[in-house]
């Protein structure tokens, strides 16, 4: 991800094995006709790629960041702390402690460096993406339909009687 980029979002996580969370947001953002670049970017395992990426990204014509990663989840705090954009986190589940150390690790941010911090795994990343399309629609009106859209097909979706398994 160092030639330049004409799509809006970058979606960045630790591992490979982070991608069945972080898919749910891909999901969302094919959904919205969003373009994104999905990449595995660890902060300790290939700390100079996290460096290149977050210093290149504002260049490279990113507009929103979601990072995802699980356990000692250093990514998010680190994207954000060597670009302007905003960085949308998202905890990825892990097994030892269930994502608590994930979440822990990526909402606990000291003053001065922020992260928006999602629900643990697919709903985190699901509304990760949601989010970075609510940022983006603020310039940007036909994907503001898309969104409302979306959320009427949502509401429309749900039915009244519990008891009707239609
Ligand atoms: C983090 O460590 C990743 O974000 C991932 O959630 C976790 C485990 O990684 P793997 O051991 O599965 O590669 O860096």
């Amino acid at each position: 991800m160092t030639a330049s980029s004409s799509v809006p979002v970058a979606l960045v996580m630790g591992s490979r094995s982070d991608w069945a969370t972080m898919q749910r947001a891909a999901e969302k953002l094919d959904e919205l006709a969003i373009g994104y670049e999905a990449r595995i970017v660890s902060a300790h395992r290939t700390p100079e790629r996290l460096y290149d990426f977050a210093k290149g990204a504002e260049m490279n014509g990113f507009k929103v960041i979601i990072a995802g990663a699980g356990g000692a989840a250093h990514l998010p705090g680190m994207v954000a702390s060597l670009t302007r954009l905003p960085v949308l986190g998202v905890p990825v589940q892990s097994r030892a402690l269930s994502g608590q150390d994930s979440l822990y690790s990526i909402v606990q941010m000291p003053a001065g460096i922020p992260v928006a911090t999602f629900a643990i795994g697919e709903a985190g990343a699901a509304n990760a993406a949601l989010f970075a399309a609510s940022i983006l629609s603020l310039g940007d009106a036909a994907l503001a339909e898309r969104l409302a859209t979306f959320r009427l097909r949502q509401s429309d979706a749900v039915g009244e009687d519990p008891r009707d398994d239609s």
